[in-house]
């Protein structure tokens, strides 16, 4: 049998005949026409033609009326790449109407052209010799306009407070004041420091900006000079463009995807991309071995079961394929870290900006205080009574600012 790529879309309409629908769906995105086709055409074309795999209509007694649709699509039509398969299935039929893509799974074959995430969660944890609890990731914030001296001194002061992990915000470019090089030399020079008080390891995702036709020169430049990961804005620039950085050799360093531009695509109930597919398949498909998203509780909102639809889209069994971190993030504060152990267990990476810079005590306090609220979660300990604990006054201000939720 030929292998099939299979599309689920939720189409609405109050009054469509949804199986017509269906079959100008898989018809008109494969062979274009049938029932015209002479028989002798039909045999040969056969191959090609999309099938309905099943059509489920709804009808709720309040809200709008819909069918989730399946289709599968022979690989034989497109290239073993992203960009060809979403043409294929979500490109004209994108503007079609009120219909959203909102599952995705490719045959065996497709994704034996895709190597995935070089590193994947196992190999994160690898690289900084930490397996049993969440990881901890630190976002720079104030970095436009300011120069190598402060960003090192920025970097410090995460580092300090016992991260993991610290990433680019992902709105510094290549710049006069921070070009890549010297940024990875002056943050990699102060991540050593720290380790030296901390005893712990570090990896930090310098943000990979510039035309497309330079990135990968870039990227062995930023390694070059000292990168031990790269941050990339992958939305912006297509799945396609991360699958060549991720598989190329001599980019060696895993690879944290920004979810940057995500809101245009899976918020609308109607329209665009589901998360689990936008943040999830795909980014784990084009090999990203940490995936940001937002949470489903701090400032950027996505609602809970979309969210953990992400999750195990990046850690379900594959065959082929590592898994990839999943880092919920946007407006975490220490309060928040039950809900998130909670909700994703301990393969997660806890990250935040405002939430370690914006720590009453200052930056360095800001880690701890998340460090601290790990430890609580893990132990089954509610998180103000740890705080009460001596050695916990930094999660104690974290909590007395922000609030706990658990
Ligand atoms: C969903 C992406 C979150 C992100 O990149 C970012 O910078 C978050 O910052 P905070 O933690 O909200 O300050």
């Amino acid at each position: 049998m030929n292998q099939m790529c299979v599309a689920t879309y939720r189409s609405y309409d109050e009054k469509a005949d949804f199986d017509k629908k269906a079959l100008s769906i898989a018809v008109g995105l494969t062979v274009g026409s049938w029932t015209e086709l002479p028989e002798a055409r039909k045999a040969e074309m056969e191959k090609h033609l999309g099938k309905v795999l099943s059509v489920d209509v709804h009808e709720p007694a309040c809200g709008e009326r819909y069918a989730d649709i399946r289709i599968a699509y022979p690989d034989i039509n497109f290239s073993r790449d992203i960009p060809a398969l979403l043409v294929t299935i979500f490109g004209k039929l994108s503007m079609d109407g009120k219909i959203k893509l909102i599952d995705l799974d490719v045959s065996e074959e497709f994704q034996s052209a895709f190597p995935g995430p070089k590193f994947g969660l196992e190999g994160v944890r690898q690289l900084l010799g930490v397996h049993d609890r969440p990881l901890l990731m630190s976002i720079f914030k104030s970095v436009v306009g300011h120069d190598l001296p402060n960003l090192q001194e920025q970097f410090y002061k995460q580092a300090l407070g016992g991260v993991d992990l610290i990433k680019d915000d992902e709105i510094l470019f290549e710049n006069p004041l921070t070009p890549l090089e010297k940024r990875v030399e002056v943050c990699m020079e102060a991540a050593r420091k720290a380790q030296q008080e901390t005893g712990q390891k570090l990896l930090y995702a310098v943000n990979l900006t510039g035309p497309t036709s330079q990135l990968a020169n870039q990227a062995r430049k930023a390694i070059a000079a000292g990168a031990n990961a790269l941050l990339f804005n992958v939305l912006s620039y297509g799945y396609d463009v991360l699958h060549e950085l991720s598989k190329d050799p001599e980019i060696n360093v895993p690879i944290a995807a920004h979810p940057a531009l995500a809101g245009a695509f899976y918020p609308s109930p109607h329209y665009g991309i589901g998360a689990s597919v936008l943040l999830g398949k795909l980014m784990r498909l084009a090999g990203a071995d940490l995936v940001l998203f937002p949470s489903p509780y701090g400032s950027v909102v996505m609602p809970k079961e979309e969210n953990l639809a992400v999750k195990d889209a990046l850690l379900a069994p594959s065959s082929t394929l590592r898994t990839s971190f999943p880092v919920p993030s946007a407006g975490i504060h220490p309060g928040l870290v039950p809900l998130i152990l909670r909700d994703f267990g301990t393969d997660v990476v806890v990250n935040a900006g405002g939430g370690i810079h914006g720590h009453p005590m200052g930056t360095a306090a800001g880690g701890q205080a998340f460090r601290s609220a790990i430890t609580a979660a893990m132990n089954g300990v509610p998180l103000r009574e740890a705080a009460a604990q001596p050695g916990n006054e930094a999660l104690q201000a974290a909590i007395d600012a922000w609030g706990s939720k658990e």
